[in-house]
Parts: structure tokens; sequence; C-alpha cells
């Protein structure tokens, strides 16, 4: 089995509290900063073990991953063996990801972002007291580059993102660790952990049951989002025009906002699916008497869930595109006067959107393999990912045209002239394990 209580906590399971604050930072003082990793800052990293039971959750969970600056400040010059890491996400920005570089927070485009504390609790004030006892502990041996608040949406949208629909329903299974429900793929932890079964790469040993996490800042357009799904509506006679908009968003996503998947039920929400564990991820987009290939009565081929994970229509050499996400919302909720204009306002306090997290042992194999061989590829299984995808050449709103979404006519195009999701940086980090922070981090 895996050696729980070495491997960080987000890995595997995730911190899943309502506030995560990504506490980004640059060390300033590397030998004071190691010195006091071990004695001081270790005791407070949470292990996967930690929180596995409710009784041994901490009222703040707490993880670390550094860039790959971060581990050059500190000395350390071993190749953990994979290039998108060592050259860092900005390397990435245009080419691969999409994204226009203009649109990136300075701190994610700059070089002062050596790690990331990832800091969960269940409110602000444990978060920030916890923060305070990092800080001292480590003597002003960093200080803070950018830092980003998430946090669960309020009452009856906490689980769901911004646009309103109900996340972190699927993730893979990892064998040796989890017992998967029906219809999860079941993924060798060498996809996740380096050193583990599945990661075919030499490392350096002390690497072992550390995990490359991609951070992303993603901001939604939510009243953007909004208007458009108003405006193209679908024309099913037996929906309500409120309920022809949802049913184009679901058909975008491929889930409605309860969580219920569109491939099980196409054209109506079922909530009481959506809240059925045995039921809600077990589907794989083939169906008796229909092609895999050609089908979109169920799914469209563009939703953002089946060009992320194509499930029953991944070929072999895609068994290693997995990742395990573990991302929370950040922003205030959608005010009245956005509402009312359609138009999210420029207001940065008013910025909202996903800050995603996803681990994997091959960031090129992972979530840049994601974002650029399927969301931003047209040429893959039809169109650009609705969601998340871009021309892949880092323009702004470059139209696209996904058949698929009208479940009355599936060849019909309904195009889409504008990002609801625009990418606003990131960056990858290695989160180590907590042998690793203790024998090689510190001194
Ligand atoms: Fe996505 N969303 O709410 O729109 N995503 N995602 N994602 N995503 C998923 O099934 C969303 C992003 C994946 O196993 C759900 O748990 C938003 C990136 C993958 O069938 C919803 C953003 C990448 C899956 C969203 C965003 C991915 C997935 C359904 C950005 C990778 C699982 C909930 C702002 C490059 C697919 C669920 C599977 C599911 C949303 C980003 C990947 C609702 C808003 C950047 C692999």
């Amino acid at each position: 089995g895996l050696n729980l209580t070495n491997i960080q906590g987000d890995i595997l399971i995730g911190m899943k509290k309502n506030k995560e604050l990504f506490f980004f930072f640059t060390i300033i003082n590397s030998t004071l900063f190691r010195s006091q990793l071990g004695s001081g800052i270790l005791p407070l990293i949470t292990p996967t073990s930690q929180l596995l039971a409710v009784d041994t959750q901490p009222t703040t969970a707490v993880n670390l991953a550094f860039s790959q600056r971060g581990l050059t400040t500190l000395d350390i010059t071993d190749d953990l063996g994979d290039t998108a890491f060592a050259n860092g996400q900005i390397d990435n920005v245009a080419s691969i990801l999409g994204d226009e570089t203009s649109n990136w927070e300075s701190a994610f485009a700059g070089t002062s972002i050596h790690g990331v504390f990832l800091l969960a609790s269940d409110t602000v004030d444990n978060v920030n007291a916890t923060l305070s006892q990092i800080q001292a502990l480590l003597n002003g041996s960093i200080t803070e580059a950018y830092s980003l608040q998430g946090e669960a949406r309020p009452a009856d949208q906490q689980g769901h993102e911004h646009f309103g629909f109900m996340d972190g329903i699927s993730n893979p299974a990892v064998t040796g660790f989890s017992t998967p429900l029906p219809g999860q793929q079941v993924i060798d932890p060498g996809l996740f952990l380096l050193g583990e079964t599945g990661d075919t790469v030499t490392r350096p040993a002390w690497a072992k049951d550390g995990s490359f996490l991609a951070f992303r800042q993603l901001q939604q357009r939510v009243p953007e989002f909004n208007k458009f799904l108003v405006d193209n509506a679908l024309s099913n006679p037996n929906l309500t025009a409120d309920q022809n908009a949802e049913l184009l968003g679901a058909r975008m996503m491929g889930r409605w906002k309860s969580g219920a998947p569109v491939d099980l039920t196409p054209t109506v929400d079922d909530p009481v699916l959506a809240a059925d564990p045995q039921r809600n991820n077990n589907f794989n987009y083939s169906h008796p008497g229909f092609d895999l290939d050609t089908d979109q009565t169920h799914c469209p081929f563009s939703a953002h869930l089946r060009k992320t994970n194509p499930r029953a229509g991944l070929t072999p050499e895609n068994t290693a595109n997995h990742i395990i996400r573990a991302g929370i919302p950040y922003g205030p909720e959608v005010t009245d006067a956005e509402n009312a204009s359609n138009v999210s306002s420029t207001d940065p306090s008013l910025e909202r959107g996903l800050a995603f997290v996803a681990y994997q042992s091959d960031i090129n194999a992972g979530f840049a393999f994601l974002q650029q061989f399927w969301a931003n590829n047209a040429g893959y299984v039809f169109e650009i990912d609705p969601i998340i995808g871009t021309d892949g050449l880092g323009q702004a709103d470059v139209p696209r045209s996904p058949s698929g979404l009208d479940p009355a006519d599936p060849t019909r195009i309904i195009t889409i002239e504008q990002d609801f999701v625009v990418s606003r940086g990131g960056e990858y980090f290695f989160s180590p394990s907590l042998s690793a922070i203790q024998n090689t981090l510190a001194i």
C-alpha cells in the first residue's frame, strides 16, 4: 500500500474545506528557511492519513509545494524529470496553453514565486492564524509574492463552481488507495505520485511520493455565460425558456448544474441521480445500438467533461492522461449590477473564478496535455472545449463551432464567439513527501 503518513493530504483526497488560501512566497533567506523547515514547519504539514478520519483532521490543513525556482533557491539541483516543471508555466503560456499573456497576473509572469502554502479551514480567521504562525516560524525568511483566497460559494451553491455546476464529482480512483465507485476509472498511483507503480521516469530517490501541482487562476465570466445560454436557448417544446437555457449549459458542460451526467439524462435534469454516488459517475459515453464515434444524442463530443476525459473513447495511447483535481472557487458572487448589464465588472475585487489545482506525475501528460491536445484542439473529437478551450495560440474570443449541443438536431452548429473562462496565469509546483521535507529540503 501507499505510505499515507508521508504523502501530502491534498494530492489523493483534497483538503475539502470551505476556505483555502493559496499563499505564494519568495524565499529571501534560504539558509534560515531551510533551518526552520524540519522542526518548525513540518509538524504543521497535513499528510493524507490525517485527512482520512474526521477526528484526526486539523483545524487548518497545511500543504507546501515548491516551484523549480524555489528548489534552485534552496540549492536543490537534482533534476526531477519533468521539463514542464523545470521550465515553469510561463514557458507554456501561449503556444501550449493558449493563454493571452497580457491577462496574466504579474506575479505569475514574473520570477518571484518560489513556493506556495495551501491553507484550508472552515474560516478565514483560522487560515490567517495558521499563516501568522508559519510566518513567525519562518522568521522573515520568506515574503509574500501573491495570494489568492479560495472560498466555497454560499448556501445551496456550496460545492458548485461560479457558473453554477456541481464540481468535484469525478476524480480517478487510485490503485491501492481508494475503493472505486461504479464507473470510476482505476488508475495506477504512479500517474500521480513519483516513484510509484506506473511512473516510468528516473527520479532522485527523495522525490518518491511527491506530486506535481499545476495551479491556475481561471477567471469566469459568469454574466456573459448566462447571457449566452439565454440568447441561444434550445427549443425543446416540453421545456420552459429557462429550462431550455439550462439544457444548453448542461450540454456544454456534460453535466447538469445538479451534477447529473448528460450522458445518462440528455434532455432533462435528474437531481436524484445527481446526488447518488453509486450512479452519478457510472457512464462512459457508449450505448448499445449507438456508435461511440458518431453519437452525440447522449453527450456532445465538445462537452467539457467529455473533452477532458473521453472515458470509453480513450485510446490505448491516452492511458496516461489523467489528473486529480482539487480546486476551489474564488471571488464574490455576481452582483445585481453585473446581472443587469450581463457584463463582468472590471473591478478587481469582483473577479471570480476557479483556483484550479491538478496533481499528476507528468505535467505534459496531465494538465498540459488535457488543455493543449484535448480542450484547445478542434481536431480532437470535433471541437474546442466551450468552457476552457482557446484557439491554442494565445488569442482571445476566437469563434468555435461545436455540433451536438442541440439534442433535437445533433448536426446543428451553435457558434460560440467568446471565452467564458480567462486564464490569469499560474505556476507548476512540486509537492514533496514529508520525508523529503525532513531529510532533503530542511537542514
Ligand atoms: Fe473542469 N465547470 O464547472 O465548468 N469541470 N472546469 N477542468 N474538469 C468538471 O465531474 C470547470 C478545467 C476537468 O472525469 C466539472 O467532477 C471550470 C481545466 C476534468 O469525466 C465541472 C473550469 C481542466 C474533469 C467543471 C474548469 C479541467 C472536469 C464536472 C475553469 C484541465 C472530470 C464535475 C474555470 C485542463 C471529467 C465533475 C471526468 C470536470 C468546470 C477547468 C478538467 C462542473 C469552471 C483547466 C478532467
